[in-house]
């Protein structure tokens, strides 16, 4: 049975390439909702009820676990999904606790959806966070450019550069990825922050949270396989496949 995975379109690809590094035994069935991309600009509510559709298509298919490679559909609808299915869901958040760890100032970029909940809230008074130590850079524009499959070059630094132009980096010592899509952006961002600046990322430890719980639920796949299987489906048409497929290639090469 494989491993579900989704995304409002390619953010999770980055997701599900380290999940394919850990977990190379496994099948993972990918879906990117390109059709309805971006989440992040959009009510709540339709974050939630396209989210139950996704997760839903993916139990139908026959998948074991379900992650919510989105931090915006995960803020959105993560505790609605977690009641509804009878499998488990694994949720992102942006990895503003690891950030913290390393000292210093953090910016935290993301979603304007996923700064503006609840759960990114409370996710901060966990981590001790206020605006002594984070700073927070909504960043509506770049889902979209992503999703074009623009992720390096001239035009993406311009972009990147306006959105940075009215945030004080004064005493920031790591910047948080706080949306699967921005991976992609991780050399372009590096071309325009200071050399210092560290990117920190909840791809890894979404991953191991994920093996942790098909190990104690008993589902993870022990025999070995030559080649992991892994399909990808996009509510975009064929032409978005061929995208994510290329962008997954990507992730894959360039992804820890
Ligand atoms: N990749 C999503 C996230 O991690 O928040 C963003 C999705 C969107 O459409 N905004």
């Amino acid at each position: 049975k494989p491993i579900g995975f989704f995304d409002s379109g390619a953010g999770g690809l980055t997701v599900l390439a380290s999940a394919v590094k850990c977990l190379p035994n496994e099948s993972f069935l990918y879906f990117g909702d390109t059709a309805h991309a971006p989440y992040g600009s959009r009510p709540v509510e339709d974050v939630r009820n396209l989210s139950v559709q996704a997760a839903e298509m993916l139990c139908r298919q026959g998948c074991k676990a379900l992650v919510v490679a989105c931090n915006t559909a995960t803020s959105a609808a993560v505790h609605v999904l977690r009641e509804m299915l009878p499998i488990p869901v694994i949720g992102m958040e942006p990895a503003v606790k690891p950030a913290l760890a390393g000292g210093g100032k953090v910016l935290v970029m993301a979603t304007p959806l996923t700064l503006k909940e609840e759960k990114f809230k409370a996710l901060c008074d966990r981590c001790g966070a206020d605006e002594s130590n984070v700073i927070v850079l909504p960043c509506p524009g770049l889902v979209e450019m992503v999703e074009r499959g623009e992720t390096e070059g001239p035009a993406v630094e311009r972009a990147l550069a306006q959105l940075f132009a009215g945030a004080d980096l004064t005493g920031v010592s790591a910047v948080v990825l706080g949306c699967t899509h921005y991976l992609f952006l991780r050399r372009a961002l590096a071309g325009i922050l200071p050399a210092d600046v560290k990117f920190v990322d909840g791809n890894l430890g979404t991953v191991k949270q994920l093996a942790r719980i098909l190990k104690k639920e008993g589902l993870l796949r022990e025999e070995k396989t030559s080649q992991t299987n892994v399909e990808i489906l996009s509510s975009g048409g064929e032409a978005s496949v061929r995208l994510f497929k290329e962008l997954f290639q990507k992730a894959l090469t360039e992804m820890e």
